[in-house]
């Protein structure tokens, strides 16, 4: 089966760029759903195809409480069919066209797997997590990989609140004691936003939503008693972002990866996937194939 590229039109651009977010019920075929999917449990199971263990990895079957989050990030260096979809060229262009950039490198990827009775995920700003690159301004795909359905903790969003002038810091977003919207409130106070609206993502398995960098988002408790919300999410910054000059901002889990005296992001890191001149990091081809190669 075959992944026709997506034609964003103008009005889509335009509701992305009011919103920060734009939702497309259809987006991955099911078949690539199932490929990926397929793949989460046993990388949770410390089953690592190609030996590499992931950046950040929350949420351990038998380990955790089995309600716990499961989020994982930094998959693709693990797992090559995970790779096939966080490197894909089609991704980094839609997150780049509807950002305006001339090109995408890979930041992160990530799942996040909610089982019943899963905890809330704090509400946060994912450009927070970038404060170490310059610019620190991300775009998120944000894939269903089971229906995300309103008391399967959907995804929640707060159109607009990328336009809001608040700050926000990185914190640990797991199973909050406070209020898991707590942070968008004070965010919506800061900037002068008496009631912001609040937007649950319900879109059927294969469905996504893209996120820009500064749009507060979060999600609830799992409610249901049988069905586990399973979503993997592609971040990618624009392709000429560098590093921040050394002690400028926090690094999180990126700065690791900056060359000493210097300020370039190494490709073999944060490969560059798609740019309008055609430019793709060359170790890709070797490394894995494209699971939207036809787009
Ligand atoms: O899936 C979730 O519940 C949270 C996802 C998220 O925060 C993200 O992808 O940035």
């Amino acid at each position: 089966m075959t992944h026709l590229p997506v034609q964003l039109c103008d009005e889509q651009i335009q509701q992305f760029q009011a919103d920060g977010c734009l939702i497309l019920e259809k987006f991955l075929d099911l078949a690539v759903v199932d490929r990926i999917d397929a793949r989460l449990d046993p990388l949770f199971a410390t089953q690592f195809e190609t030996g590499v263990y992931p950046d950040e990895w929350h949420g351990r079957p038998g380990l955790n409480q089995p309600t716990a989050t499961r989020q994982m990030c930094g998959m693709w260096r693990c797992d090559r069919t995970v790779a096939s979809l966080s490197l894909s060229a089609e991704v980094a262009r839609l997150n780049a066209t509807l950002m305006g950039w001339d090109g995408a490198r890979l930041a992160t990827d990530s799942c996040w797997i909610k089982p019943p009775g899963a905890p809330e995920v704090l509400f946060h700003r994912n450009n927070t997590a970038f404060a170490c690159i310059n610019p620190a301004s991300v775009a998120t795909c944000w894939i269903a990989l089971s229906d995300s359905t309103p008391s399967a903790a959907p995804l929640e969003v707060a159109p607009g609140s990328h336009q809001w002038r608040c700050s926000d810091q990185f914190k640990f977003l797991h199973a909050p004691k406070e209020d898991y919207r707590q942070p968008l409130w004070r965010a919506a106070a800061a900037a002068g936003v008496k009631q912001p609206e609040l937007l649950a993502v319900e879109i059927p398995a294969g469905g996504c939503v893209f996120l820009h960098g500064d749009l507060w988002h979060g999600s609830g408790r799992n409610k249901t008693t049988d069905q586990m919300r399973r979503s993997f999410a592609i971040t990618t910054l624009p392709a000429d972002a560098q590093f921040q000059p050394p002690g400028i901002e926090p690094g999180y889990i990126f700065s690791r990866y900056r060359r000493m005296g210097e300020t370039v992001m190494d490709e073999s890191f944060f490969p560059i996937l798609w740019t309008r001149s055609g430019d793709r990091t060359a170790m890709i081809v070797e490394y894995c194939h494209d699971a939207l190669a036809n787009a």
